[in-house]
């Protein structure tokens, strides 16, 4: 289609004579910018489940090369890439997208444009500006960038990054929030394994691969689980998208430094596992430096109550930011935060400084308010199993069975159903997997250990069989 549009453009702009005389010249220049236009939908619907809408690859002269696409409904891109001999290839991107704020009050424009000169060494030099989607602030950043590869691992190293001022997150760090909980935390774990085991969980820790979904545990009855026992992700049960329809280089809302993408380099299911991998990469929208996966179950796996259960070893390191969490499907009471979101685990900078803390975490509001509680994991390189109990009236968190905190209905609010107190947590919910790589709240990444992963055993959904709650409490 490229093809014929190109020549029939070309052949409009040239007159009578000179037609035949160029048609051959033509023809293979149209080949060229066709099978550059086939790598760009390759490199594109790397980021994206949906092939781009419409696109043109083309070779200018002098090796001069344009690359305009519109990625997705909202979301277009343009790459100029020029080669000068004997100084570094350079590259201008832009990208723009059509973004609903993360806070979901208003429809914005965002969008990045960055000038990269690759220079010899595995040197990169970078710089550019970007509107972060969280509030819609300018963010300049200027980078100069190290990497090399050895035949296991890529390096990489910025030896300057400067970005501009962002809003803080505003669930702020809760570092030192409950300092006593993590103290009781530990002392709990030492008592519950010198107590003999634990009812059974340091078993399971000991094993790589727990491939056996009781039906029933008690009155909780299994209604959904994915074991991880193929060779790829099943997506009958998980997308690779984010659930809001955003661009895959978004950001989070929170300036993450990672592009989600549905390659198998970030997203793959092996030896019973679904494992997340994070990796430094140059050449993505909006100056971000990292690849790495997250899977949600949106429109697939949609619960209200029940407990949600999933076994995984999670990634160290400054920056990372794994995350077993949940969002409303429907977003009924309104935009983030205000029809919810229920956070079952998430870590940030684990083992940095001795850190094995673990937080579990409603939001909610206007104004957006969270709530939850955090305890620690033992050992941060073991498996570990993160469980929500979400009942009408309570949420509970509970580690490897234990459970460590609980918040109830009336600590909830929600602005878009005021006088219905189970609201926001009331409707349906789905889940979401992902490795995010640092952004506001975990800080900048210190680019070491890569690549990272997190792995996830299983995911399992029980709801309750019982006449009540109750009977599951
Ligand atoms: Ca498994």
């Amino acid at each position: 289609m490229v093809k014929k549009k190109l020549i029939k453009t070309i052949t409009k702009s040239l007159h009578g004579g000179c037609v035949i005389a160029l048609s051959l010249a033509v023809t293979s220049q149209a080949a060229l910018a066709q099978r550059a236009f086939d790598t760009a939908l390759e490199r594109a619907s790397d980021f994206s489940s949906e092939r781009p809408l419409k696109g043109l690859s083309l070779p200018i002269w002098g090796g001069v090369q344009l690359e305009a696409m519109q990625v997705e409904a909202d979301h277009r891109r343009m790459e100029i890439s020029v080669p000068v001999p004997f100084l570094p290839a350079s590259r201008f991107h832009r990208s723009d997208y059509d973004i609903e704020s993360a806070y979901g009050y208003a429809r914005q424009k965002g969008g990045a444009q960055s000038l990269r000169l690759s220079l010899p060494y595995g040197l990169t030099l970078e710089a550019g500006s970007r509107i972060d989607s969280f509030g819609g602030r300018y963010n300049d950043f200027i980078g100069l960038t190290f990497r090399w590869s050895d035949l296991r691992h890529h390096h990489q190293r910025v030896a300057a990054y400067k970005g501009g001022e962002l809003p803080p997150r505003e669930a702020a760090p809760r570092d030192g929030q409950f300092p006593w909980l993590g103290t009781l935390g530990t002392v709990a774990l030492i008592a519950a394994l010198a107590g003999g085991g634990g009812g059974g969980s340091s078993s399971a820790s000991a094993s790589n691969n727990v491939d056996e979904a009781a039906a029933t545990d008690g009155n909780w009855q299994l209604v959904w689980n994915d074991e991880f026992s193929g060779t790829s992700l099943d997506t009958s049960k998980w997308s690779m998208t984010d659930s809001y329809g955003r661009d895959q280089c978004f950001g989070g809302g929170n300036n993450e430094e990672q592009c989600y993408t549905t390659s198998s380099n970030n997203i793959a299911v092996v030896d019973g596992k679904l494992v997340l991998i994070a990796r430094p990469e140059a050449g993505l929208d909006q100056g971000r430096s990292y690849t790495s996966g997250r899977v949600q179950s949106s429109g697939k796996a949609d619960f209200t109550y029940g407990r949600f259960e999933a076994r995984i070893k999670l990634p160290a390191g400054k920056g990372s930011w794994p995350a077993f969490w949940m969002l409303p499907t429907d977003r009924a009471y309104g935009e983030w935060p205000r029809s919810g979101e229920i956070d079952v685990m998430e870590a940030i900078n684990l083992g940095v400084n001795g850190n094995q803390a673990v937080l579990g975490t409603l939001h909610f509001g206007t104004p957006h308010t969270y709530i939850g509680g955090q305890t620690t994991i033992a050992d941060i390189n073991a498996f570990n199993t993160f469980a929500v109990e979400w009942f009408p009236d309570e949420i509970r968190w509970s580690l490897n069975g234990a459970q460590y905190a609980s918040r109830g209905q009336s600590e909830w609010f929600s602005s878009g159903a005021a006088g219905d107190p189970n609201a926001p947590f009331d409707r349906n919910f789905h889940m979401i997997l992902n490795l995010a790589i640092g952004g506001n709240y975990p800080g900048a990444t210190d680019g070491q250990n890569f690549p990272r992963q997190m792995e996830v055993d299983y995911v399992r959904v029980y709801q309750c069989d019982g006449a009540s709650a109750a009977a599951c409490k």
